[in-house]
């Protein structure tokens, strides 16, 4: 089969249903639509005070990927390795609180997947340009694996890449629009994923920008 023909059409899933993209994972189409416009105020906020920044990984290269974080621990990564701090590196203060409408999205949509009693204590802001991708990864930094992780798109569009257990496992691609939420957990939480490189577009909300939230629980 053609990448091509993986490919669901943006237009091939309707607006606002729950679809489960295989156990333990759910997208939930258009659920953080009608809160965009204040979660990206709060986002703008947060980047004002920690500014989205293109880490290091362990092999030296920057990541395309511009990251910030808000909550009492921030996913950072440098020559040394991945990992969870309470402390943004580039200024030495703590992270920026997590806003209360964003712990009440991630809960709502965490229970809308069936993971009822999520309490997030970290957000990984990722702001993507045109061109901009993320490799398949696993997130595996946290130390409980038994809570889900809950993922908001805003923006521009995005092919997210859903893969096995293991890295050569082929992904599928899942079409990603402003406001949907995929809930992540259970037995696809270690699952291989990244986001196919950025097509450039114009979002009223946030011009030639993605920009993704996922909330974990990690410390
Ligand atoms: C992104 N997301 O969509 C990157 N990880 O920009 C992730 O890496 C991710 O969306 C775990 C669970 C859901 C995700
Ligand atoms: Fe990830």
């Amino acid at each position: 089969m053609t990448d091509e023909q993986m490919t669901l059409g943006f237009d091939d899933l309707p607006d606002d249903a729950c679809h489960r993209l295989e156990p333990g994972a759910v997208l939930l189409r258009g659920f953080a639509r009608g809160d965009a416009p204040t979660v990206l105020r709060a986002v703008e906020a947060i980047a004002a005070e920690a500014p989205f920044r293109h880490m290091v990984t362990p092999g030296g290269q920057h990541m395309s990927v511009g990251l910030t974080n808000c909550g009492a621990l921030g996913w950072v990564s440098d020559r040394s390795g991945y990992r969870y701090a309470p402390r943004d590196p580039l200024s030495g203060l703590p992270w920026p609180p997590m806003p209360t409408c964003f712990g009440a999205l991630a809960r709502a949509a965490a229970a809308a997947g069936g993971f009822a009693g999520f309490e997030p204590d970290a957000c990984l802001i990722n702001q993507y340009l045109p061109g901009t991708r993320l490799s398949l990864h696993q997130d595996k930094d946290e130390r409980d694996f038994g809570a889900p992780i809950v993922s908001v798109s805003l923006g521009l569009p995005a092919v997210f890449l859903f893969g096995g257990a293991a890295r050569r496992d082929r992904p599928i691609r899942v079409p990603l629009v402003h406001g949907d939420v995929v809930v992540w957990g259970g037995p696809a939480r270690l699952r291989y994923h990244g986001v196919a490189p950025l097509k450039d577009g114009q979002h009223p909300l946030l011009g030639a920008r993605r920009v993704n939230l996922t909330f974990r629980l990690a410390g």
